[in-house]
């Protein structure tokens, strides 16, 4: 999973790469590690979210990449938010825009000089169009003068001093800041959507391999149109652990949606098999620990009431391989064949 941290400005990365640090599934990428020169965007937004989300949008575009981007401002109440969304735009150097702040600011006391950082983190997805938005603040003052000795921070973070804390931006190492910044507070919340939306799932998929008096074993043919691959393939019943649900529980249950028997778990295979699955590029990626059980059918009408499935059938343990399986499950089923037959013999 790539993520592209669309900003020019490298106060900005170095905050947003250390906040998401340790997101170990993710690889973060700058403009820098892009090979065609993109060309800044025009800001042409009226808020800060509005801008972020055309900046996201369209390195996305450009790249064809998950990209984030960052819109933020320092705004002061008693200059009717000024610089605001212009913070970038009020001098050529960082220099001129903080000497041309307090310069503006001179005759201000007291109240007068509360101001806060505003931030907007927005996060596109170039297929989907997937859009995550999310919003931070920091309140606090602008100092009469820059501080000149720590020179920690970039843009305003010399003159701001964070409200709670009584200390400057520019005296805070990157955690520091981050723990209580605008940036800090939106990409808390960005952090928490890409781990939702983007982070390997693992999933525990406990299966039924059904056996009737005959001796004969359940395949259930699975209907899954959006999938190809796994759509019209044959299938043991079973499906993902519910919240609160045992493993048994979860067979048995699974088992009377998929197949319309009631039935008895035997025993649990001592095979737990391990399978990957990925989809839709880089949407979503989950390993299955796949966890087979002998079932005995002791009741149930058979009538499938389930829309997962289109047709089930019973078949000789022998002639399982020869249906097309679902994933790995051949392999499966042939590490667990010797179970199977063993219990068949002594039933
Ligand atoms: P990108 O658009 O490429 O991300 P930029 O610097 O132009 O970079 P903005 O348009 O969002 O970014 O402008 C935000 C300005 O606000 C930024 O350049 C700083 O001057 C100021 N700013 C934002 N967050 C800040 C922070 O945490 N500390 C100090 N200044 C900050």
């Amino acid at each position: 999973m790539k993520l592209l941290i669309a900003t020019t400005n490298k106060g900005k990365f170095a905050e947003i790469k250390s906040y998401f640090g340790d997101l170990g599934f993710i690889e973060f990428l700058s403009l820098d590690d892009i090979e065609k020169e993109i060309k800044a965007p025009e800001e042409s937004g009226a808020t800060i979210e509005e801008n972020a989300v055309l900046k996201a949008k369209y390195y996305a575009k450009q790249t064809g990449m998950l990209s984030l981007a960052d819109d933020s401002g320092l705004f002061v109440h008693a200059l009717d938010g000024f610089p605001g969304i212009h913070s970038a735009r009020s001098g050529n150097t960082v220099e001129e825009r903080n000497d041309y702040l307090l310069k503006k600011m001179k005759e201000l006391e007291g109240n007068e000089r509360q101001a806060c950082f505003r931030a907007a983190i927005a996060i596109y997805h170039p297929e989907t169009g997937n859009t995550f938005i999310s919003f931070g603040n920091t309140e606090g003052r602008i100092e009469e003068e820059i501080h000149k000795e720590i020179k920690g921070g970039f843009g305003y973070d010399p003159i701001f001093t964070e409200l709670k804390s009584g200390r400057r931006f520019s005296e805070m190492k990157k955690a520091e800041k981050n723990a209580c910044s605008h940036r800090g507070k939106a990409l808390s919340q960005a952090k928490y959507y890409l781990i939702k939306q983007y982070s390997p799932r693992q999933w525990i998929v406990p299966i039924g391999v059904l056996v009737n008096d005959k001796g004969e074993i359940l395949l259930n043919k699975r209907n899954d149109p959006y999938n190809p691959e796994f759509h019209e393939k044959w299938e043991f019943p079973g499906g993902g652990v519910d919240w609160g649900e045992s493993i048994e529980e979860n067979v048995v249950r699974e088992v009377r949606e998929e197949s319309g028997y009631e039935v008895k778990v035997i025993k649990r295979c001592s095979l737990i098999d391990l399978q990957h699955r990925t989809g839709k590029g880089d949407l979503w990626r989950v390993q299955i620990f796949i966890l087979p059980h002998i079932c005995r059918v002791t009741g149930g009408d058979g009538v499938v009431n389930d829309e997962e499935v289109l047709e089930t059938n019973w078949v000789l343990p022998e002639k399982v391989l020869d249906y097309e399986l679902v994933g790995n499950n051949a392999g499966m089923y042939e590490k667990i064949l010797p179970e199977v037959l063993e219990y068949i013999g002594g039933m």
